[in-house]
């Protein structure tokens, strides 16, 4: 733990990011006040994320699984073997090995934001599957970017699970969707998770659980504030809050001030009432017709879909 690589690390991984201060400054600007929820993932926030998806209430991630272990064979015949499996966010490494068991892949290429992150992942990998080309690509793939020369004239299938999509307000969503058809390309597929409309109360209990791990996750927004930033947040007068907002088909978490409070972020006051919220995150339910109409309007025709027995969450294959 003492040689000088490893300080070297331990700086780089904790220096703040100026995009994070000026996400978290841009948002408490704006009223209602909303920073965006991709600055939930710091080391901790990603530990607490890993927390989420084991709890009973939290149903997405055990759902999606579930659909990629039946629906594999399907999926595998409709998207045929040799492809170029980019992986959006990278992250999933209980999902990513049953796609690439699933379909006999070419090659695969990760995506990832975070090079560290990137790195331990495709580590992992490469030692499942011997002899698959990985080619890690280190961008923020809410922007089009160039995939690495061996992907060649492969043909592409895009993944990109976990209902990530349901984070982005629908102009967003639509953005992302045709950067995705940017770099993949006319003729690509993408396989995409989407969750489903349900009863409001599962919906909330999913995103407001018994043993309160989401409320930690939501409040270590801004603990990572004070921590990274120079904050003096008074996090224990923050309650975490889920809230299914039916007009706009989406469950809302929110930091709601128990009292007014006063705070600095950055050397820069800011005051808040009692009952005055941050929010922190919009995770939008679809039904198969907003699902298809999303994916559309980004530029996607779907081709399959499947769910579970319940109709819980979804896995669309759509073609660009
Ligand atoms: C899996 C990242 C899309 O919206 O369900 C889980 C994150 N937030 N509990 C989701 C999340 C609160 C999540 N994503």
């Amino acid at each position: 733990g003492n040689s000088p690589e490893y300080a070297l690390l331990a700086t780089v991984e904790t220096r703040p990011d100026p995009a994070f201060a000026k996400g978290v400054l841009d948002g408490l600007a704006q009223d209602p006040p909303a920073i965006p929820a991709r600055w939930f993932y710091d080391e901790a926030g990603s530990q607490l994320f890993d927390a989420i998806t084991d709890l009973p209430e939290y149903y997405p991630t055990r759902t999606e699984i579930g659909i990629l272990e039946t629906a594999m064979p399907e999926i595998a015949d409709a998207v045929g073997p040799g492809r170029a499996v980019v992986d959006y966010g990278a992250g999933s490494l209980a999902k990513t090995p049953l796609l690439l068991d699933g379909i006999e892949p070419a090659l695969y290429v990760p995506v990832d934001i975070s090079g560290v992150h990137l790195r331990a992942s495709a580590e992992v990998l490469e030692k499942r599957f011997p002899g698959l080309p990985i080619e890690p690509v280190e961008a923020d793939f809410t922007r089009p970017f160039d995939l690495p020369a061996e992907v060649g004239d492969h043909p592409r299938l895009g993944f990109f699970p976990g209902s990530t999509i349901g984070n982005l307000v629908p102009p967003s969503a639509v953005d992302l969707l045709r950067s995705f058809r940017r770099t993949l390309g006319t003729g690509a597929l993408l396989l995409i998770g989407m969750d489903r409309v349900k009863d409001p109360a599962r919906l909330v209990a999913a995103y407001d659980d018994a043993a309160g791990v989401t409320a930690r996750f939501n409040r270590n927004l801004l603990e990572r504030i004070n921590r990274e930033l120079g904050g003096t947040v008074p996090v224990e007068a923050f309650a975490h809050e889920a809230r299914w907002n039916a007009s706009l088909s989406r469950i809302e978490m929110h930091l709601v001030a128990q009292r007014d409070v006063r705070f600095e972020i950055d050397g820069r006051p800011f005051q808040m009432a009692e009952g005055a919220s941050i929010h922190t995150e919009n995770s939008h339910k679809y039904t198969p017709e907003s699902s298809q109409l999303l994916l559309s309007a980004g530029g996607w025709t779907v081709r399959r879909a499947w769910t579970d027995p319940a109709g819980d969450f979804s896995l669309l294959l759509a073609r660009a």
